[in-house]
């Protein structure tokens, strides 16, 4: 069994792959060329060092790097988890996102196509391709709205999933996943920025956290429950497109209530809008307040999915509560920042 991962140094390629080689998979894992590649994710989960771990340098970019990826690996299953994921990011570079998120997925398509059909394809879709909801929770059936650059590309990419699968019978299954979060996730994202802060704030080495929209409100899973899901997919007999939500939504405002309840902050919420703050009822301290240079252009208000696909097809169901993840969280951090290190 052998595995390409595109993406292994972001959050989800490093569950995944952790995930195949304690199933016995070779696993080659892609990374990008840059000054200074971090594999600290791999090296946390402890997987850098293992044997059946090939990492192999590529741009998602580049169509004959993925034909020859795809020839020298000889893998029967390809996980496209590689893109410009930064929602926010992909209003200041909407070109470099679509070539990356949408036409990426094209070329791992293409190479699959003329290397070998066989080769089973998971492409990373995402719960913003619902966007601007169109119905509550949000199913496979629901229909797309997407708000931002970000999930424009991602739904090209996923219908190019299935018009490869309707056109050529390649096994491309595509998983629309709701967010899901970890100690791995990047500190850009809001989450880890929440429990990166209330730590440092804990260990009184900030002051003061600094947010956009609190209103949004969004489906938090564990990630390395959601990588299961998405090797179950390309188990099946058949290729398909499943969600993996949770069926529960919170706002970015509860998020932070939760991370300081982890470390014994009491926050009370007071004012609205641009002027409401978090204040630390023992200090008497605004510990949250608003900037609106994190607002984005256009906003998607609130997420919320039902996996009921996924589960009596692939018997895959999240397990971790929002609040459990949460501690998981802030206790990662609050134990990187002592010793002086986080990423
Ligand atoms: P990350 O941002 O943590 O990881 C993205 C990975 O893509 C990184 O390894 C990055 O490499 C790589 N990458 C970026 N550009 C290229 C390129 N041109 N060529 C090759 N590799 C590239 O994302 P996650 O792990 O959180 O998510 C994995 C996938 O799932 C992504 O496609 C994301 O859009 C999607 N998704 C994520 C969800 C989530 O909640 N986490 C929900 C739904 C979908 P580098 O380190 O060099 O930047
Ligand atoms: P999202 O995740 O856009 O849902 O995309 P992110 O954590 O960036 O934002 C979630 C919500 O929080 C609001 N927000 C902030 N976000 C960030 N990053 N920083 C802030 O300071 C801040 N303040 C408020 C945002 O406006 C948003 O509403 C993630 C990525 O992993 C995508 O790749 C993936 O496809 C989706 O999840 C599902």
């Amino acid at each position: 069994m052998k595995a390409i991962v595109t993406g292994i140094t972001g959050q989800d390629g490093a569950y995944l792959a952790q995930l195949l080689l304690s199933k016995g998979y070779t696993v080659y894992g892609t990374f990008r060329r840059t000054s200074s590649v971090n594999f600290w994710r791999i090296q946390e989960l402890g997987i850098d060092r293992h044997p059946d771990l090939h990492l192999v340098e590529y741009d998602l970019t580049d169509l004959s790097a993925s034909i020859r990826l795809l020839q020298s690996t000889e893998a029967s299953e390809v996980y496209n988890l590689a893109a410009q994921s930064f929602v926010g990011v992909s209003f200041e570079q909407p070109l470099t996102t679509a070539e990356i998120t949408g036409l990426g997925a094209v070329n791992l398509l293409e190479a699959i196509r003329i290397v070998n059909p066989k080769v089973r394809f998971y492409q990373a879709s995402t719960s913003e391709m619902f966007g601007k909801v169109q119905a509550i929770p949000q199913t496979e059936t629901t229909s797309f709205y997407p708000r931002s650059p970000y999930g424009v590309a991602k739904l090209y990419a996923h219908w190019m999933t299935i018009n490869y699968r309707e056109s050529y019978g390649i096994f491309g299954a595509s998983g629309i996943l709701f967010n899901h979060e970890s100690p791995l996730r990047g500190r850009e994202f809001v989450t880890r920025k929440i429990t990166d802060s209330i730590a440092k704030i804990k260990l009184g080495r900030l002051d003061r956290l600094e947010l956009g929209n609190l209103d949004a409100k969004r489906d938090w899973g564990f990630a390395k429950e959601y990588v299961e899901g998405m090797w179950r997919m390309l188990q099946a007999d058949e290729p398909d497109t499943f969600v993996l939500a949770t069926n529960r939504t919170e706002t970015v405002r509860d998020f932070v209530s939760l991370a300081c309840k982890a470390v014994d902050i009491d926050l009370k919420w007071k004012g609205a809008g641009e002027e409401e703050q978090g204040i630390d009822s023992a200090t008497g301290k605004v510990i949250v307040a608003v900037n609106p240079k994190f607002y984005r252009p256009a906003e998607v208000d609130l997420l919320i999915g039902n996996a009921a696909k996924a589960r009596e097809t692939l018997g895959w169901e999240p397990k971790t509560k929002l609040e459990e993840l949460c501690r998981m969280m802030v206790e990662a951090d609050l134990h990187r920042n002592e010793q002086g290190f986080s990423f």
